[in-house]
């Protein structure tokens, strides 16, 4: 057994958390650890997806003596239409996150608040895309390609054009399961349309929309979110930060930003190191101005520009509980409602920033590509004046921190291997060396671990010590949301320290390419860079996806998001393992689907794996890995 002792445990963790709980007693806050009390028990029927209230006859629940809905839909039919509706409900959310980005590429231009920071990426997929790239002003193109990409949310006619980077093995199963996903918008409607009152009610057509709703946002929206937020922002490269809690400073203004979109955060972190801001924040008494993140918008910044990570989903009431916070600014997803009152009971400000995010108890103030940069300012300001409002007895924040390189895109990922190997065969590299390791067996294979927390799980405990799990076992980890910032707070991102915790191989490999062994591939959306990775592995290698020893896992997930992106990783050829039920226990119909051995599976050979006892997760990811490395005779 590894002696884990430069790690922040969980119990460290959770002693942190509580010091700040007693901060919120002191002021009479509501926070969500009484609110899970609150609502337990919850309700069985939507524990296990059997509620119905798609028409107003309802709401039916199914039970024993009552097998069928007023129209007579079983179980299946239910818990089915259920799992789509959630899919819908991910896919839409992120894809519409890809739009917004799509939309502001549209407004980059030379010197604006917005501009094209990786030209050679944005050449690239234009090339992919076949728009003629010679002799055009860089805008040009970056406004043709945003055309282009949102078109991709309507098209009338085709499928999806990114489907074109995965191997053709996976697009062969994906024609003959029918499950290319066409324009983006109407996989999400038509999930809308099957699940009306009177339309399908069996479990394979539920499940099959379901999957190619899913890939349309894996493949399409969040692809498209991911790949040109890199286009305008940088494609992240291995940088150095810090995580937890501590990152905050008490002489310092504390801005928090907060949600999925980098368009806000961007400018947030440009104008907080704007010398005429910092100059502004002494004048007021700080010491200087310090910007750190919670859930994926920490991820983007953090990558990009290695903003610290104050903390992930669950956390982000305590960055308030501080009594430290000047202002939490948000964009869109994963916002707790919760944040208005508790921000009342302190000097925070709480700023909502889009239309598509609006909460009492907030100060809105709009962001658009054209106001971005004066809007921002204004923010920053607000936050430097809201410094002397502080109540200096209600100051705590807990001395937490670890340090963490992150910033680890397909791209770097390449670029770090291809340098150890000194292998490189062309623009974009090979992954050649990843799969020399893994086929050699000095690593045993991957686990990309992504997706959220979840109250019904003890806070990050299944994220890090699955981890810790693999690492020992020389599964190197590629992680995203905010189970990379599980990782960071942790210090499984730590360069220096966390390879000590590795089994031999995946230590030497560390060591050769100077990674940590916990890979930030960036926030929930950046999960199709783990797409791209896959596909890269499979066509450098000649193994169908599904072969590869590698798996996917999310221990807590808790958002519509989170089974979206479940879909589309496990069609395209991943299996995956979860920590929490998607609603569908209560059909044996759907779980035969969803984790027999002849249902997706049939599809795109792989399926799910669900499993609420997180050492035995752990146990069964392993299995996999060396069942596909038995498979592979590697
Ligand atoms: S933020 S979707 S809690 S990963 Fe992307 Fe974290 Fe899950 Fe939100």
């Amino acid at each position: 057994m590894k002696d884990w002792a430069f790690t922040t445990t969980i119990e460290e963790m959770e002693a942190a958390t509580n010091s700040l709980l007693e901060t919120a007693q002191k002021v009479g806050a509501d926070t969500w650890q009484q609110r899970v009390k609150n609502q337990t028990p919850h309700c069985g029927f939507g524990e296990s997806g059997t509620c119905c209230r798609i028409c107003s006859m309802g709401p039916c629940r199914i039970t024993k003596k009552a097998p069928r809905g007023i129209c007579g839909c079983d179980v299946h039919g239910i818990v089915g239409r259920n799992f789509l509706r959630f899919t819908a409900g991910g896919s839409a959310t992120h894809s519409d996150h890809g739009r917004e980005i799509m939309h502001t590429l549209h407004e980059a231009k030379e010197g604006g608040n917005y501009q094209v920071k990786d030209p050679e990426k944005l050449i690239r997929i234009a090339k992919e895309w076949g728009v003629e790239t010679e002799g055009k002003d860089i805008y040009d193109l970056a406004h043709e390609m945003s055309e282009i990409g949102l078109l991709e949310y309507g098209k009338p006619f085709g499928v999806q054009r990114f489907l074109d980077r995965a191997p053709a093995h996976t697009r062969e199963l994906w024609q003959k399961a029918g499950l290319e996903p066409r324009a983006i918008d109407r996989e999400v409607s038509t999930a809308m349309h099957m699940t009306h009152m009177g339309n399908s009610s069996l479990p394979e057509a539920l499940v099959r929309q379901a999957l190619r709703c899913g890939l349309s946002d894996g493949w399409g929206g969040s692809m498209m979110g991911t790949e040109f937020s890199d286009v305008m922002f940088g494609t992240p490269k291995p940088i150095d930060t810090e995580a937890n809690i501590g990152v905050m400073e008490k002489d310092n203004v504390n801005i928090v930003v907060h949600g999925h979109d980098p368009s806000l955060s961007e400018m947030i972190v440009y104008y907080a190191n704007d010398p005429e801001m910092i100059a502004y924040a002494k004048e007021m008494g700080a010491k200087g101005i310090t910007v750190s993140g919670v859930c994926c918008t920490s991820n983007e910044v953090a990558m990009r520009h290695g903003i610290p990570m104050a903390g992930n989903y669950l956390n982000q009431e305590n960055v308030v509980l501080t009594g430290a916070c000047e202002a939490i600014v948000v964009d869109v997803q994963c916002i707790f409602p919760a944040l208005g009152p508790l921000s009342k009971c302190f000097h925070t400000k709480f700023i909502t920033t889009s239309p598509i995010c609006r909460m009492p108890d907030s100060e809105f103030i709009q962001f658009s590509p054209a106001n971005a940069g004066d809007n921002a300012k204004a923010i920053v300001k607000m936050a430097i004046e809201n410094f002397k409002n502080r109540n200096p007895e209600l100051v705590h924040i807990p001395n937490m921190k670890q340090k963490a390189r992150v910033g680890y895109s397909v791209e770097a990922i390449v670029k770090v291997l291809d340098g150890v190997a000194n292998s490189q065969v062309d623009e974009f590299g090979t992954t050649k060396p990843l799969l020399e390791c893994v086929t050699s067996g000095v690593l045993r294979g991957a686990v990309a671990m992504v997706g959220c927390n979840n109250p019904k799980v003890r806070h990050d405990a299944a994220h890090i010590s699955l981890m810790k799990k693999m690492l020992e076992n020389d599964i190197i980890l590629i992680v995203s949301g905010c189970s990379a910032q599980a990782a960071a707070k942790a210090g499984l991102m730590d360069p220096v320290q966390a390879k000590e915790y590795c089994g031999a191989g995946l230590k030497r490999v560390c060591e050769l390419a100077g990674i940590p062994p916990v890979l930030h591939m960036g926030s929930c959306v950046d999960i199709s860079r783990m797409m791209i990775l896959a596909s890269e592995l499979s066509k450098d290698s000649g193994i169908p996806i599904s072969q590869l020893p590698v798996v996917g896992c999310a221990p807590e997930w808790m958002s519509e998001k989170a089974v979206s992106i479940g879909n589309y990783v496990v069609a395209t050829g991943i299996d995956t393992f979860l920590g929490i039920d998607p609603y569908v226990k209560g059909s044996s119909e759907m779980g035969e689907w969803l984790t027999g051995e002849h249902g997706v599976k049939d599809w795109v050979e792989a399926n799910y794996t669900v499993e609420t006892d997180i050492e035995k997760l752990g146990d069964l990811m392993i299995e996999r890995i060396e069942a596909k490395r038995a498979a592979l005779g590697i």
